[in-house]
């Protein structure tokens, strides 16, 4: 579309010029109403056209990955920065059409084999219509692997709020390798990788409080529910141990010495309706002792649920500190300078800022809890999460205000002290309603102040209308300078919930895959079982009626232009790509028995299905591979069950 139509097309803006992708737009007035009294939302300001850094042209790349959860969606979407553009997605807690994920055997071996035995006995029981498998997840929150406090291109996590699991994601292949089930808790949260000494554990926040164990009792006894904050390793993804916590667990992190995690709560009341959980004027944050707490594991002081090593964490222990903060605090971040984090009040509209040099001397009875606060600015309306520039510089989303808040941390803490300073240097107006935002590397010690991105929860008229479901906006702000600059604006689908901007250097996937790969060598074993190599494998195989079908694809070809079962067989097809050219994936698609999957170059997939529709069905090559792809296909004929 030229700038022209552009222009005639939104005629209630006015447009400022610059390139399209730069344009910001100046006279917006946003549409009040629908969200209540409150939520007014704030006449847009004009902005001054970007920098033009944010430019990445066509053929070059971008100098970040993005890594974004997906919310609801289950997925985790990796985009590159600045450009916006999106990459690729990772389906996770999610099915994914295009790969197969869901459906392929070795991906329902990741979906089911870390579920507890009372999950999977329900899903097999009432779960075959979705393969035994947990079809939704809700994915916030998506962290990397640290060691000595910065990312290190290992490992990806993300948390399921709906289905209490965790998961892991290989970045060599960008594929989820491990999904387990806590238990004990519910609605896995707030989650952070340990920065120091390196990941090592994965904390995560059960956030809902529940009966433990959650088996019929005190149903109606609402003071016997318990949250509980639970520390996976993360190089074995098992449960290491758990801590049961006063108040609802929100979000957590950690600090840059390896000592302390600490976890925003809420609901001191230990209420279960809406009235009842805002009733109190504070609640806090619990500050967790890691060395008492693997002291105890340790020496057995311990109680085990579900075979997972427990501890009493509530008021009065020594595991862990209650420090009092205004009501409803939320995001918790760890500032550069490893020793602030920011607590953002929600709702209150201030950030509290922790001292992690005082929690020794907290702990230790030398002074009260509430001194290890050292700044409270109140920065406006709804503070939710904090993202850092390394240069003393904090960067808070502010929801009900519609704004990013940047301010300074030591003026902050002067201030506090007395001094009369101003803390905040500028509001900018962001479209609309921000959750989490994040800058580049900004969670690590290597912050490096180049780009924040406002993951907004309403983008309303920002956008072509599409219909009452509309997209996200997440916004890209260059922070390099002096002042806060909005560059871009990216519509996303439902939920961009929170990012990582990872510099792209740090990142080395593959072209292709190994051969020897954990993610394919159950179905290699089996391969070995049959006495057949998948590599150049033109086999079936029959047990009993059970048949399994090994073809290999070079393009435009398979192995196979047909095979015969019979009625009723189970089959498995198993699929390798032989093709070694970057870039070359292959598909599987079996028409009429719902059977799909990627193959990329060298991977072996596999799935399994009941051939009991009599007939001729052709597989083909979903994946776009060859001037001749469209011929890449094969018939599958099903003899009839003789009457
Ligand atoms: S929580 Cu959603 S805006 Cu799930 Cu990260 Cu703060
Ligand atoms: Cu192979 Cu398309």
């Amino acid at each position: 579309m030229s700038d022209d139509k552009r222009k005639a097309g939104v005629s209630r803006r006015e447009f400022l010029g610059g390139s399209t992708k730069l344009a910001t737009m100046a006279g917006l007035t946003g549409v009040a109403g629908g969200l209540g009294a409150g939520w007014a939302l704030q006449p847009g300001t004009a902005h001054a056209a970007g920098s033009g850094k944010a430019v990445v042209e066509p053929g070059q790349l971008d100098d970040y990955y993005g890594f974004y959860s997906s919310g609801q969606s289950g997925e985790v979407r990796i985009y590159g920065i600045p450009s916006m553009r999106e990459l690729v997605r990772i389906p996770v807690f999610n099915r994914c059409s295009a790969t197969g994920w869901g459906s392929t055997n070795e991906s329902l071996r990741i979906l089911r084999e870390g579920l507890t035995d009372e999950t999977r006995a329900y899903l097999d029981k009432h779960g075959e219509s979705r393969n035994g498998i947990w079809l939704n997840g809700d994915a916030h929150h998506p962290h990397m692997s640290f060691t000595d406090g910065s990312y290190d291109g290992r490992y990806l996590f993300i948390q399921d709020k709906a289905n209490r699991r965790m998961a892991r994601i290989r970045c060599d292949v960008m594929k989820c390798d491990k999904i387990i089930e806590v238990p004990n808790a519910t609605a896995m949260h707030g989650m952070r990788p340990q920065k120091a000494p390196r990941t090592g554990y994965v904390f995560v926040n059960g956030e809902h409080r529940v009966p433990v164990p959650n088996d019929g009792r005190d149903l109606d006894d609402p003071s016997k529910y318990h949250a509980i904050f639970t520390a996976v390793d993360g190089d074995k993804m098992e449960v290491a141990w758990q801590v049961i916590v006063d108040g609802n667990l929100d979000n957590t992190d950690c600090d840059y010495q390896g000592k302390y995690a600490f976890s925003t709560c809420y609901n001191a009341e230990a209420g279960v309706t809406l009235e009842e959980m805002t009733a109190e004027e504070q609640d806090w944050v619990v500050v967790f002792n890691l060395e008492r707490i693997e002291q105890a594991v340790a020496n057995g002081d311990v109680e085990t649920i579900a075979g997972v090593p427990v501890i009493d964490g509530r008021h009065g222990s020594p595991y862990t500190l209650y420090v009092p903060i205004s009501k409803g605090p939320h995001g918790i971040n760890t500032a550069p300078d490893k020793r602030h984090v920011a607590v953002n009040g929600k709702l209150s509209p201030t950030v509290s800022v922790l001292d992690v040099t005082r929690f020794e001397k907290a702990f230790k009875g030398d002074i009260e809890p509430r001194g290890v606060v050292v700044a409270e600015p109140e920065l406006g309306l709804g503070p939710l999460h904090t993202a850092f520039d390394g240069r003393g510089n904090a960067y808070t989303t502010l929801f009900i205000d519609s704004q990013i808040a940047k301010w300074n941390i030591d003026k902050a803490i002067r201030a506090y002290n007395g001094e009369d300073v101003e803390v905040i240097a500028q509001k900018l107006d962001v479209h609309y309603q921000p959750g989490h935002n994040h800058t580049s590397m900004g969670e690590t010690l290597d912050a490096d102040g180049q780009w924040l991105v406002s993951l907004n929860k309403f983008s309303k008229d920002r956008f072509l209308n599409v219909g009452p479901l509309k997209p996200e906006n997440d916004q890209l702000i260059d922070i390099s300078g002096d002042e806060m600059k909005l560059v871009h604006d990216g519509p996303t689908f439902s939920e961009p919930h929170d990012i990582i901007i990872v510099r792209s250097d740090l990142i080395s996937p593959r072209a292709s895959w190994d051969r020897n790969d954990p993610m394919f060598a159950e179905t290699l074993k089996m391969a070995e079982r049959d006495g057949v190599n998948p590599m150049g494998a033109n086999t079936v195989v029959r047990d009993g009626n059970q048949v399994r079908v090994y073809m290999f694809s070079i393009a435009p070809k398979f192995s196979m232009s047909e095979f015969r079962v019979k009625q009723g067989d189970e089959v498995t097809v198993v699929i390798t790509n032989m093709d070694t050219v970057e870039d070359l994936t292959h598909g599987f698609t079996l028409e009429n028995y719902g059977v799909a999957m990627e193959v990329a170059p060298q991977a072996t997939a596999s799935m399994t299905f009941t051939a009991d529709r009599p007939g001729v069905y052709w597989y083909y090559c979903q994946w776009f591979c060859h001037a001749l792809h469209m011929e890449m296909r094969g018939r599958m004929l099903v003899e009839p069950r003789e009457a």
